[in-house]
């Protein structure tokens, strides 16, 4: 069985990312559906309480957010990079603007004025982690809206000297992140983005060569499945804790996102960087795993 595993749902944009880098790299692995919603009681045992969605596994090394995922995938597999020149490491920071007021502007063009009849759960879900009230979202959703236009003509305006992607003639890791965001507008279109690319010529051309990169070649697994290759390997720590930190390797801490109230991850600190943060932790099920967060958007707490 493939070592790596991506733990995902059809419908998730940012899942969609690592979908497409997993692609760009031509690779094989498994793919386990997890649910939209919590609980998500078997993706806890990998993580120990990350709940967002991507996660991606190589053996007992869990990924948690794209940022680390795709470090991940360039460290693994570095050909073909998701950092092509001449953007290079450029693509880090470009990838990064489609997260916090893009993201929540595509959210609302796509989803802020769906009825809330039929998908009590989900909005129920929302709320209680992300806040997302149906009321305040459909209030919103116009101005949202607005937003995200105002973000497709900068893309297709920074698309409009003829290059082929983002950072020139080789798709990266940018392209993927903001290519999300326009590919989760077909939710409510059956995938159809035509409305959206018609009077902006350079960001269809660009839509239809990023979804050409394809998903390459995943199998579907189950979660116990996932959880087995976890207890059959050892995990791999990369890197050490930075004594300017204030924190110590092998103290107990506390790891949440910003803007989430999903239960925090606890473990042993292993590595802590303005890059990474590594923590170790058990379980009956796949004994030893270490849990990898980007640093940015983290919040680490003595336990
Ligand atoms: N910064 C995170 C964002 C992930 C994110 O917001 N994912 C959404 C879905 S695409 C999510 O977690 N939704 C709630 C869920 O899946 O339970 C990343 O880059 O992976």
């Amino acid at each position: 069985m493939a070592s790596l595993i991506l733990h995902h749902y059809p419908t998730s944009p940012w899942a969609e990312v690592l979908r497409l880098a997993l692609g760009l790299k031509g690779l094989d692995y498994g793919s386990v559906e997890v649910p939209a919603t919590l609980p998500k009681d078997e993706l806890a045992v990998l993580t120990g309480g990350y709940a967002r969605t991507p996660v991606l596994q190589s053996g007992a090394d869990i990924f948690c957010d794209t940022a680390a995922a795709i470090d991940a995938l360039e460290t693994l597999h570095p050909d073909p990079t998701l950092f092509p020149a001449p953007l290079g490491q450029g693509h880090r920071l470009l990838a990064q603007q489609a997260q916090g007021p893009a993201f929540s502007a595509a959210v609302g063009a796509a989803i802020g004025d769906l009825p809330t009849e039929g998908l009590e759960a989900f909005w129920a879900d929302r709320e209680k982690r992300f806040g997302l009230k149906p009321a305040g979202m459909k209030a919103a959703a116009p101005h949202l809206a607005a937003q995200f236009q105002a973000h497709l003509a900068l893309l297709d305006a920074s698309l409009s000297d003829g290059r082929a992607y983002l950072g020139g003639p080789a798709a990266g890791h940018a392209d993927l992140a903001h290519y999300q965001l326009l590919w989760f507008q077909g939710v409510r279109t059956g995938g159809d983005l035509s409305a959206l690319v018609a009077d902006r010529p350079h960001l269809g051309a660009w839509a239809t060569r990023v979804s050409e990169i394809g998903h390459g070649r995943p199998t579907a697994i189950s979660a116990d499945e996932a959880i087995a290759v976890a207890s059959g390997a050892e995990p791999t720590i990369r890197g050490i804790v930075d004594p300017a930190s204030g924190f110590e390797a092998g103290q107990i801490v506390w790891v949440s996102q910003e803007g989430c109230q999903d239960a925090p991850t606890k473990g042993r600190l292993a590595v802590l960087t303005d890059r990474r943060i590594s923590l170790l932790r058990e379980h009956p099920r796949v004994g030893t795993v270490a849990v990898h967060f980007p640093r940015f958007g983290q919040i680490v707490r003595p336990a």
